[in-house]
């Protein structure tokens, strides 16, 4: 009998093997360990035994059902589980590509403009949104009087501070701090009280500046050429045309060859032929006088540009508020 109960086991085991549906195995089950089963035969012949055999054989029989009702609820989790989450869920299917984001256009357009003076040697710097009024006016040559220092230009949060109208005064604390050579880049978001369809109360202004013994017009026409070149293309033509700004003397704005119509004269370029870009000059010896530098000693030039401007000019945009609107069908673009 002890062979009869290794045998239903090693079988059982066996079969078990061979079962792929919910159904054989409930079959198996039915088999073995029903009341009717294979099992159950096995006790009822205990009885027919020698009574000194039958504690052993008893022990024997339990430790077996003990054995295969384990057995075989494994099997039903494996057959029962396994099929019905494979037939749910289709595994070649490709995976739900996540919506990943990106960096705005203004973003995008004002790294690549940091970028290339970076790669001309210019150091990255950045400064407080809310300036005082000397940083922002006084320490660049704009007199109390100056319309841009207005009301109705300049956002004033107290008498003498203000939310800066330009990343100038970024400048100005560097080279309060830091003697010459300088080298710097300022980006940064600029706040003017103004807006219309082609001003918008917050814009992004990167400026520039460069000081040392010796520099000339023509070092700022050089690398001002180089920038424009390396943003809009290795062929474009440049002007210098005489401008005014309290900080710089002189000074002058930077014309591009219109890129839409090649200088023939077009909306885009109100007929001109040419595109104005950015604003620069030799830095004014007042402004130098006062962050302690010595104009005798030193020479610079400084610009500045609106990042909106130059990303529309880049792709060709025609209104400055799409930048900020944040409708995705426009930003998904860039
Ligand atoms: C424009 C013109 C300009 C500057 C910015 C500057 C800064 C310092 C000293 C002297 Cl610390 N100048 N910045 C100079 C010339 C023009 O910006 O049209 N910006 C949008």
């Amino acid at each position: 009998m002890k062979r009869e109960i290794d045998t239903l086991i090693r079988e059982t085991f066996g079969r078990l093997t061979q079962v792929d549906s919910a159904s054989a195995l409930e079959k198996l089950h039915i088999e073995v360990l029903g009341r009717k089963g294979a099992l159950a035969g096995l006790f009822k012949k205990l009885g027919s035994r020698p009574e000194s055999e039958r504690p052993a054989l008893g022990k024997a029989l339990n430790e077996a059902r003990v054995q295969l009702e384990s057995a075989l609820e494994e099997a039903r989790v494996r057959t029962v589980s396994v099929p019905s989450v494979a037939s749910t869920i289709d595994i070649t299917l490709p995976g739900r590509t996540p919506n990943l984001g990106h960096l705005h256009p203004i973003t995008q357009v004002g790294m690549e403009i940091t970028e290339v003076f970076r790669g001309l040697g210019f150091e990255v710097v950045e400064g407080p949104d809310v300036e005082l009024d000397y940083y922002n006016f006084e320490a660049l040559n704009i007199p109390k009087d100056h319309p841009a220092r207005d009301m109705q230009d300049t956002f004033y949060i107290t008498d003498n501070i203000v939310l800066r109208t330009h990343t100038s005064p970024i400048q100005v604390r560097v080279m309060e701090k830091q003697k010459p050579p300088v080298r710097i880049i300022a980006p940064g978001k600029a706040y003017r009280c103004d807006s219309d369809m082609t001003h918008t109360p917050m814009f992004h202004q990167v400026e520039g500046l460069m000081v040392d013994k010796d520099v000339r017009f023509a070092d700022l026409k050089g690398i001002l050429t180089i920038f424009v070149r390396q943003m809009f293309g290795s062929d474009v033509d440049l002007r210098f045309r005489p401008s005014f700004f309290p900080f710089t003397e002189p000074s002058a704005e930077v014309d591009m060859k219109c890129v839409m119509c090649m200088g023939e004269g077009c909306r885009v370029c109100s007929e001109t032929g040419w595109l104005e870009i950015l604003g620069s000059g030799m830095v004014d010896p007042e402004v130098f006088k006062m962050v302690g530098y010595d104009p005798e000693e030193v020479t610079g030039f400084a610009f500045g540009m609106g990042i909106e401007r130059i990303a529309m000019l880049k792709y060709g945009i025609n209104d400055l508020r799409l930048f900020f609107d944040n409708d995705l069908r426009f930003l998904e673009q860039f």
